[in-house]
C-alpha cells in the first residue's frame, strides 16, 4: 500500500508495507451509564530509519477525524490501545508517521474499528431490576420470577445493555395461564406505557392460552412484535403488572427479527450462535474469494479468520474478502468467533483455486548455471512437467514443478555446450 508523498525534501517518503490492521477488541467494560470499550490496533512499521512517532486519527464519521492520539515511539511492531470508545459505535481511523524533523506523512488508508458484528441478544432476569411493591419475588426453588399475587401494580425497572444500534424486539418469559392474568404495561426508557397482552389480544383463541411458561414478544396484535430503535448503551424496560396473577421470569432483547426464544433460555455473558455461513468451493485465479458467517451473541462478537491454521491479518469481519485469488489462497478456512465467554468456529470452508487459461510460455531465460527459467501464464496451481530435446524427436522429462506463480525453474545439465535445445511444458490438471 502506497501513501501520498508530501512535496518537501524532508518529507516522510512513506510506508511500503502498511498492511491492514489486525484489530483485537481487548476488553469490554460495562459502566452503568456509558459502557466503553478498548481496541488494540497494530500496523506494520514504516521502514524508513528516521521515524520517531505515529499519530492515530479517529472520528465517528468517515473522513472526519475529531481526535488524535500520539504514539510517541517507533518500534518494529507498532501498536496502540485506543480507549474510551463507545460500545458498538464504529470509529473511522487513519494513521500517519512522523520523522525526526517533525514532518508528518499523508494519511494511511482509512480503516474502521469497533464495528459491531452480527446480531445481538441480551437476557436479564426480571427480578434483577429495580422492584417496587406490590411486585414480589416468587420462586419454585429453581426459578425466580416477579408476581403480584393479590393486587395489580408494582413496577420492575429492568436494565439492558445494547452493544449495537438497531431495531430491537423485546421478548418476555411469562406464565399467563388465563385471560385474567395475561397482561402488563411496558415502557422503554420512560416512554409512554404500552399495554402488552401476552397473547397479542385481550380475547385470544382459547387454544392459544398456555398453562406453561412461554416466551412472547411485546406485541399489540398476535404475531406482530413491536420493535424499538435502541442506540448502544444502557436502556431501561419497565413492567407494571396489569392483572393479578401473571408471572414474569426474564426479559430478552434482540435485533434478530427472526429469533424465537424457547425453553429456559439464559443468555448470560456467553451466548453465541452461528446463524448462517456460506462460501468456499472452486474459485478461478483472479476472482474474489468470499466467505461469510452470520452470528448472534450476547455481546459484541469478535471474529478472526484463519487460513490453514494461520490467522489472516485484518480479516476480522463477518465477511472475508480476498479480491484476486492466487493458487496460494487454496486451502481450508475457519472463522473463530468470540462473544463474552463463548468461543465457536465456523467452517472449515474449503477453497480450491483453478486456472482456466491454457498454459503459455511468455519468456525463456538460460540462467548462468545449467538451469532454465520459464515465465508462463495460465494454469496456475497445477503441476507442470518440463521435457527437453536436442532434436525435437527424443524427449526427456527434466522436471515436474508445481506452478505457484507462473515462474518455473528447472535444471537441465545436458544442455551444457549444446547450441540448440528444445523444451515443452505440459500442465497436469489437479487431482479431482
Ligand atoms: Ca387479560
Ligand atoms: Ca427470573
Amino acid at each position: 500500500m502506497l501513501f501520498p508523498k508530501r512535496r518537501s525534501r524532508d518529507a516522510v517518503a512513506w510506508f511500503l508495507t502498511f498492511s491492514l490492521l489486525t484489530i483485537f477488541q481487548s476488553k469490554v467494560e460495562a459502566r452503568v451509564s456509558s459502557p466503553v470499550t478498548s481496541v488494540l490496533v497494530q500496523w506494520d512499521a514504516n521502514p524508513e530509519p528516521d521515524i520517531v512517532a505515529y499519530k492515530l486519527y479517529r472520528g465517528t464519521e468517515s473522513g472526519v477525524y475529531s481526535q488524535v492520539d500520539l504514539i510517541d515511539e517507533a518500534v518494529p511492531y507498532p501498536s496502540h490501545l485506543v480507549t474510551d470508545l463507545t460500545l458498538g459505535q464504529p470509529y473511522y481511523c487513519v494513521i500517519t508517521a512522523v520523522n525526526g524533523n517533525g514532518f508528518e506523512s499523508g494519511f494511511s488508508e482509512e480503516f474502521v474499528i469497533n464495528e459491531p458484528q452480527g446480531r445481538f441478544l441480551g437476557t436479564v432476569e426480571a427480578e434483577d431490576g429495580v422492584i417496587t411493591e406490590p411486585f414480589v419475588e416468587g420462586t419454585d426453588g429453581t426459578h425466580t420470577w416477579l408476581e403480584s399475587p393479590t393486587v395489580a401494580g408494582g413496577s420492575a425497572r429492568v436494565p439492558v445493555n445494547i452493544h449495537a444500534a438497531g431495531s430491537y424486539t423485546i421478548w418476555c418469559r411469562v406464565l399467563a395461564p388465563s385471560t385474567s392474568e395475561d397482561s402488563w404495561f411496558v415502557s422503554v426508557d420512560d416512554g409512554a406505557p404500552l399495554t402488552f397482552h401476552v397473547y397479542g389480544t385481550p380475547t385470544p383463541d382459547p387454544a392459544e392460552i398456555s398453562p406453561d411458561w412461554i416466551w412472547r414478544p411485546v406485541q399489540t396484535s398476535p404475531g406482530n412484535p413491536l420493535t424499538f430503535d435502541l442506540s448502544p448503551g444502557e436502556h431501561f424496560i419497565e413492567f407494571e403488572l396489569r392483572e393479578v396473577g401473571g408471572k414474569l421470569d426474564r426479559v430478552l432483547v434482540t435485533n434478530n427479527a427472526d429469533f424465537v426464544p424457547s425453553g429456559n433460555l439464559v443468555a448470560g455473558n456467553g451466548y453465541l450462535e452461528i446463524l448462517d455461513s456460506s462460501g468456499g468451493g472452486t474459485v478461478s485465479v483472479g476472482s474474489p474469494i468470499r466467505l461469510d458467517v452470520e452470528a448472534m451473541g450476547s455481546g459484541p462478537i469478535l471474529i478472526q479468520w484463519y487460513h490453514d491454521g494461520i490467522a489472516l491479518p485484518g480479516q476480522t469481519s463477518a465477511n472475508l474478502r480476498i479480491p484476486g485469488a492466487t493458487p496460494a489462497d487454496a486451502g481450508s478456512y475457519v472463522a473463530v468467533l468470540r462473544s463474552g465467554t463463548a468461543v465457536m468456529a465456523a467452517g472449515p470452508f474449503v477453497v480450491e483455486i483453478i486456472d482456466g487459461e491454457p498454459l503459455r510460455v511468455d519468456a525463456f531465460t538460460r540462467l548462468s548455471d545449467t538451469r532454465v527459467e520459464f515465465r508462463t501464464s495460465g494454469q496456475l496451481g497445477t503441476q507442470v512437467t518440463i521435457e527437453a530435446s536436442p532434436d525435437l524427436e527424443a524427449w526427456l522429462e527434466i522436471g515436474s514443478e508445481f506452478n505457484y506463480d507462473g515462474v518455473i525453474v528447472v535444471d537441465d545439465p545436458e544442455a551444457a555446450g549444446e547450441l540448440q535445445r528444445y523444451y515443452r511444458l505440459e500442465s497436469l490438471p489437479p487431482e479431482p
